[in-house]
Order: structure tokens, then sequence, then C-alpha cells
């Protein structure tokens, strides 16, 4: 036993013990991370893993996710062949069946309804696992509808909406040359540790910290110089009221502004509104930290910012407070510079890498013509606007109004039933459908209310493209053979199109030459990606250029950083203000019964939304769903740490553990999403979305709590 531990420690592949070491990805976290992988593999199976050293991303490190791949990848519930449902809906009663037979099945019936009523009457949707993306979205348009949802339907899309708006590409915050880091909402220890390395080498460097964080997280105490705590949801007042102290000032840059910005004048006039007078009863933050923070970026900048993917947006007024933040960047000149915010182009699966693949045209070059407008479309006009996809927000109450149009049948590879708020208003919609096909990893609750769910594999026995910033592109190799008949969805899609007889040969052709005509423009070829087990520089990568984009004119209708929105103001039919607006989080209606406000869904360390609280290693750090509460809550209510506490919503309640802490705001209730025993999602209102972007309010909802056992209701 020793001598293994010597031989794996050296890394020596040994006849003896009959190990080798094989490079992959970690696919548990996306998709901008997927770190690099060394597995150990004996007789076919990966028998431990540690991080690859010199991999661009992560040299070396793993996470505790990362490091529990092991158990993710063989979970006793991982589905081995295709499955045909004998049983009642969400039963989970199925028989094996084989893929062709499978296959048969899934062609009939989604054809069936093509022929019967069109092809919108079916929805194509993916879930947080991205890495099939291109060719789902494909597989809908080649079939004839432009029905494509995916969990991005909650995650990072509406940040990236408001910089379309604001200037018609992505940007990134330049930690790695800024004077001054904005981090509003940004705990990358709990949510991307890769980030926090970066953040910790900043400091060492002298950057200037601002946190703006309801909590006091590990970001706070290893980086803050100063912390801001607004109460959640509220981050657009005071976005504003920053914005007017620094015009107030003269803390902004004038001439960048007279050169760059459009709308400077209304957007003024409107943050003049958040002032002395209001802006902590708005927020909850004293006036004059406010005043200090907007002294410090004035004086310490270049000033960066963080781009959050979620705490931000998930609020009613979300899409809206993030334009009010990223207006901090255009009135300050950070625009388009060193330090500041950069703008980017992706590069491929919401990565921006520095290159250009052939990503849009693999998908605009089958957009069928005469499609009806998806799921959401008429609800969410922004949205569709924007993305010119479906709302998956929208789908439970499309499939059970039929409004606009019915949807028959969903094709959905990982669809989470704890993802989307209301869960009952989900499980209803997926018992109506006439044809629902689930593919995972896993026999999830969700795939048990399918008619057909299909195996997938996971990134270990699947061979995958991806880029990573900085200029990379990666082609790994499977590292073990699928388990049992498990497939890559990407094989599934296009042996599907295949038998279902679509008019795509390109699709048809599989993934490894739809890869080939995306790369068809840079000089590094399949064949030698999957020769290189560590991610090849490509040289098409360019680098950025300071002000060339705001120099050349920028994409938005005025060609300036539009802080009045040129294409909202077009479209007064959408009801929609065209400067960053601010609506409280929460309406007053049910204050008294429910006086504490819910966010749902902050990280923690040991799980990624449904797919780790099945995994024992990352469960036993947390092994019961908790919710942190105030310290001085806690005490009104005679709640204890461990205590059983009930959370409870109009919706519904859950039973948790409580954990008092001072690390949250009076209040509050924190509890992380997922959990099959505890479903928080349950607890939510389906409409209660944000009218810009379609997003749920995941972190703004009213509950009560109580002590288990006590009768009291939650009256702080
Ligand atoms: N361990 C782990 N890592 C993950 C994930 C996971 O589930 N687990 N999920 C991945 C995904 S899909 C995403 S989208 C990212 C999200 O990544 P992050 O945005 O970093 O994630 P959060 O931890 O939700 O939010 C960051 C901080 O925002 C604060 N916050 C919450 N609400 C508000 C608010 O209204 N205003 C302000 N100013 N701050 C607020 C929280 O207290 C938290 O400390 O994480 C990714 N990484
Ligand atoms: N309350 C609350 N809800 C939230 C959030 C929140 O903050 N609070 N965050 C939202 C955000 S930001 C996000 S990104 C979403 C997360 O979105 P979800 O889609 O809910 O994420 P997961 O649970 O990680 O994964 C979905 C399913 O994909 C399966 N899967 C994993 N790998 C593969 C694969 O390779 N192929 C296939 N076919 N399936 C696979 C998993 O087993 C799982 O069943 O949740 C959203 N929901
Ligand atoms: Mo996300």
């Amino acid at each position: 036993m020793e001598r293994i531990d010597q031989l794996l420690k050296a890394k020596i592949p040994c006849e003896e013990t009959g190990i080798t070491i094989k490079h992959t990805i970690c696919d548990i976290c996306s998709p901008s991370f997927h770190c690099g992988v060394d597995a150990y593999v004996k007789d076919g199976t990966v028998i431990k893993i540690e991080g690859t050293k010199g991999h661009p991303m992560n040299d070396g490190l793993l996470c505790t996710k990362g490091l529990s791949n092991r158990q993710y990848i063989y979970r006793k519930d991982r589905i081995r062949t295709p499955l045909k449902r004998i049983g009642k809906r969400g039963e989970g009663n199925f028989e094996p069946i084989t893929w062709d037979e499978a296959y048969k099945i899934c062609a009939e019936r989604l054809l069936g309804w093509k022929e019967k009523e069109g092809a919108d009457r079916v929805l194509f949707f993916g879930g947080y696992t991205k890495w099939f993306r291109p060719w789902l979205h494909r597989f809908a348009f080649s079939f004839g509808t432009e029905n494509y949802a995916t969990e991005s339907s909650t995650c990072y899309t509406s940040g990236l909406m408001a910089w379309e708006i604001a200037t018609g590409k992505p940007a990134k915050g330049d930690m790695a040359h800024c004077g001054v880091f904005l981090g509003w909402a940004f705990n990358p220890y709990h949510s991307r540790y890769l980030g926090g390395k970066k953040a910790d080498e900043a400091k060492k460097r002298g950057v200037k910290f601002i946190i703006v964080d309801p909590r006091v997280t590990p970001a706070v105490e290893k980086l803050a110089d100063i912390h801001l705590r607004p109460r959640g949801g509220t981050d657009g007042a005071l976005a504003l009221g920053m914005a007017n102290i620094l015009i107030q000032n003269g803390w902004i840059d004038k001439e960048y502004i007279d050169r760059y910005v459009h709308g400077f004048d209304a957007f003024a006039r409107y943050a003049a509104g958040f002032h002395e007078g209001n802006l902590e009863a708005l927020t909850g933050v004293p006036y004059e930290q406010a005043v200090e923070a907007c002294r410090m970026i004035h004086e310490c900048g270049p000033m960066a910012i963080n781009e959050s993917s979620a705490p931000l947006a998930h609020h009613r007024n979300g899409m809206q407070n993030y334009r009010a933040i990223m207006a901090l960047s255009a009135i300050t000149g950070n625009y388009d510079r060193v330090g500041g915010q950069q703008p980017a182009d992706h590069t491929y699966i919401h990565q921006c890498s520095g290159f250009l693949t052939r990503e849009k045209e693999f998908l605009e070059a089958v957009r069928p013509a005469g499609a009806k407008k998806p799921v959401g479309a008429e609800r969410f006009p922004l949205w569709y606007a924007l993305e010119g996809e479906a709302q998956a927000t929208d789908m439970a109450r499309q499939i059970l109004e039929e409004k606009p149009y019915p949807i028959r049948a969903l094709f959905a590879l990982g669809l989470n039933l704890r993802m989307l708020p209301d869960t009952e208003q989900v499980v209803k919609a997926l018992e109506k459908l006439d044809f629902f096909v689930d593919t995972d990893l896993f026999l999830t609750d969700a795939a048990k209310y399918a008619d057909i769910v299909l195996p997938a594999c996971s990134s270990f026995e699947r061979g995958e493209f991806k880029t990573y910033p900085g200029g990379y592109a990666v082609y790994t190799n499977p590292v073990i053979e699928p388990l049992g008949e498990a497939k890559s969805d990407a094989q599934i899609l296009c042996e599907l199109a295949g038998v279902m007889g679509l008019e795509d040969d390109l699709l048809k052709s599989g993934y490894e030459d739809s890869i080939r005509y995306m790369i068809q423009d840079l000089s590094v070829t399949v064949e030698e990606l999957k020769a290189n087990p560590l991610p090849t520089l490509v040289p098409e990568r360019t680098p950025y250029k300071a002000g060339g984009y705001v120099r050349q004119g920028l994409c938005t209708k005025s060609g300036k950083f539009e802080l009045d929105s040129c294409l909202i103001k077009e479209h007064p039919e959408w009801g929609l203000d065209s400067l960053p607006t601010y609506r409280e989080p929460l309406s007053q209606a049910g204050e008294a019964l429910y006086p504490f406000t819910l966010c749902a869904g902050a990280r923690i360390p040991n799980a990624i939304h449904s797919r780790l609280h099945e995994v024992p290693w990352v469960r036993s750090l947390r092994p019961y769903p908790t919710a942190d509460i105030a310290e001085e809550d806690a005490a009104k209510l005679g709640i204890c740490d461990g205590d059983p506490i009930e959370i409870f919503t109009d919706r519904g309640s859950i039973h948790v553990k409580a954990h008092p802490t001072a690390r949250v705001l009076p209040g509050m209730v924190h509890m992380y999403h997922g959990y099959r025993e505890a479903n928080v999602n349950g607890l939510l209102n389906g409409d209660h979305l944000d009218p810009y972007s379609g997003f749920p309010a995941y972190r703004s909802s009213r509950c009560g709590i109580r002590k288990e056992g006590s009768t009291d209701e939650a009256d702080s």
C-alpha cells in the first residue's frame, strides 16, 4: 500500500500497480472554471484525482467540490441505460430499453407533434451544464422552433443584458490592473475560489477593496477597506446615490462623458433623487459611508467592478440595479480602459477567451424562418429582443395556461425540479405535458416525471472542446469508458437528429465535426488540441486594446455608452424605463405575516445547486439544510444554534436547522437551494419576476420563521 502511495506521489504510471494518469476537466462548476484534473485510473475506474499542475486555470488546485468528483461520477443513482416510464409520473418506475427503442419513441412523439400542430409545440431545455448548448440549440432550430430555453434564464444573462443595453457587448472588470475594486456582491471564496486567489494577489499589491454585501463574508474579512451593507436588492438605490455623490463632488470624468456617454443629463437628474436625505432609509447604508466609498473610487482609480452573475440579478429590479452599478464605470471614465471594465466578445459558450469561434454562425445558419416567438417572449420582450430565445421562468405558466399557445412536449437535458421558483407549479406543468424526455447522469426527481430518461455521461467519460480566458483552447480525451450505456449529450443529440431525419448534415456528422466547423478560422486543429493534455495557446488570440471600442463607436444605437437606453425608448409598448430606475425589492403586502426577507441561494462552498447534496464527502461538511439568521432575531424568537426551525411563506414551509450568526443582517434569512428534503424554491412565488429580464427574485421574498414546536407567529 505504502508503495502505491509513493508511486502515486511520484506520478509514475506503473505496470505493477496498473495505474495510469490521464488528464480531463472537472465539470461540476460550469462554464468558466472547468479546472484541469489528473485522473488516476486503474482497471477502467478512477481511483484518485488531483488538480493538474501547469493548467492555466487551476495549476494543481481543486476545491472541495472538485475533490469530490470520484463520488460524484460514481453516485449510486447514475442512470446506466435508457429508461421508459411504466408507473405514474413522479413515481420513479421505469424499465430499461435500448437506445434504438428510445430514439424511435422520441422521434415518433416529437415529429408527431410537429406534424399535428407545428414545431413550436416542442420546447427544448438545457440545465446548468452548458457544454452541450450549441448542439441543443441547433437541434431545436433544425427541428423548426425557437423554443430553446436554458438555466441561463436565471443566471448571468441579466447582467449580460445590462451590458448589452449599455455598451452592446459583455464586459469584465480588470482586477489585475485596477487601483480600486468595487466588489459588488463579491464573495469568490465561496463561489469561485480561483477568483479568490486573484483577489488575494490584488490585495497584496495594494488594491483598495470596497465590498458591497449585506453579509459579513470571507471577502469582507480578507479584503474590505470599506464594507457597504445594503439590504438585499436595494443595490440600485445605493448605486444611484453613489452616482449622485460622484456627480455632486465633481468626481467624474466630464471629458469622457461628453465623448462617449449617452444620456448623462437625464441620468444625473434621476440620480439626484437619491441623496443624503433618503439613502440610508432606502438602503440601510449610512450616507457618510457611501461618500467615503466614492472618495476612494475617485482617489484610487482605475476602478474595476465585480461582474455578478446571480445575487444582483435575483431581485425584481435586478437588471436595472445592475445598470445603475455599471453607470458608475461610465461616469468615472473607467469603461474600456486598463484597470477598468473591459469589453470582450464571447468566444464560445459564454466564455471570453480572446479569440473568436464560429459558434454564432453554427446557430444562425439554421435559425428557422417563420417560427413562433418562443416561450416568455411576449411577457419579457426585452429579454427576447436581446437574447432571442425562450425565457424558462415562463415555461410552467405557458404549459399550464396554453397561452399564447400550448406546449405539448419537452425535451430536456439536465432539468432540475428545484431550479425554478414555485416547484408545485413546475410539477403540475411536467404532469400536464403529453411527452417529456429528460437526459441526466442521475435519476433525479425531475427525471421521474419523464416518459423517457436518457443516460448522460460525465466529463470524465467524454471528449470535450473548451476555451479559457487568456487565449486557451483544449479538447479533452475520455479517461474512462462511459458508465453502462451512458453517452455524451452531444452524441445523443447528433444521433437523434439522424434518426429523426433532420435536414442538418453538420449536426448529423457529430460533435467533433461541428467543432472542426467552429474552429475553422483558427490555425490549431482538433487533432493538435487532442494531442496536447494541457490547454493550447491559440495563435489567433488578440490582446485587449485600451479605449479601442469607445473610440471606434459602441455597438449601441447611439454608438456610445447608454445610460439612457435608445432601444428601450424606441419601444414604449414594453412599458419599461429607459433610465436605470429603482424599485423596492419587496412590496409591503404580507409584511405582518411574513416579516423576514428570504435570500435563497447565497453560495456555500460544499454545494452546487442540486448536484452535490447526494454526495457524502461534500455533504458531510454541512450535513443539514441550514438557515443563517441574525443573532438578534434568534434571541427574540428563542432560537439557538442547531435548533429545528420552520421557514414559511404563503406557498408552504420547510424544516431546517437554525444557524444564528453575526454575519447576516437582522430581518434576513439566508438559505441554500436544491435540497430534496428542504426545498426553498417551493416557498417562492413563480410570478415574483424581474419584468426586464424575466429573472426570479430568489434573493428577496417575504417569509416568516419560527422555532419548531412553537405556536407563535414570527413577529420580530
Ligand atoms: N460553491 C458554489 N459555487 C458556485 C455555485 C454554487 O452553487 N456553489 N454556483 C455557481 C453559479 S451558477 C453562480 S451564478 C455563481 C454565483 O456567484 P456569486 O455571485 O459569487 O454567488 P453568491 O454567493 O450567490 O453571491 C455573492 C455574494 O452576494 C451577496 N448578496 C446576496 N444578495 C445580495 C444583494 O441583494 N446585494 C448585494 N450587494 N449582495 C448580495 C451574498 O451575501 C454573497 O456573499 O456561483 C457559481 N459558483
Ligand atoms: N433559490 C435559488 N434558486 C436558484 C439559484 C439561486 O441562487 N437561488 N440560482 C440559479 C442559478 S444562478 C443557476 S445557474 C441555476 C442552476 O441550475 P440547475 O440547472 O438547477 O443546476 P444543477 O442542479 O447543477 O444541474 C441541473 C441538472 O443537470 C444534471 N447534469 C449534470 N451534468 C450533466 C451533463 O453533463 N448532462 C446532462 N444532461 N445533465 C447533467 C444534474 O444532475 C442536474 O440534475 O439555479 C438557479 N436557481
Ligand atoms: Mo448561476
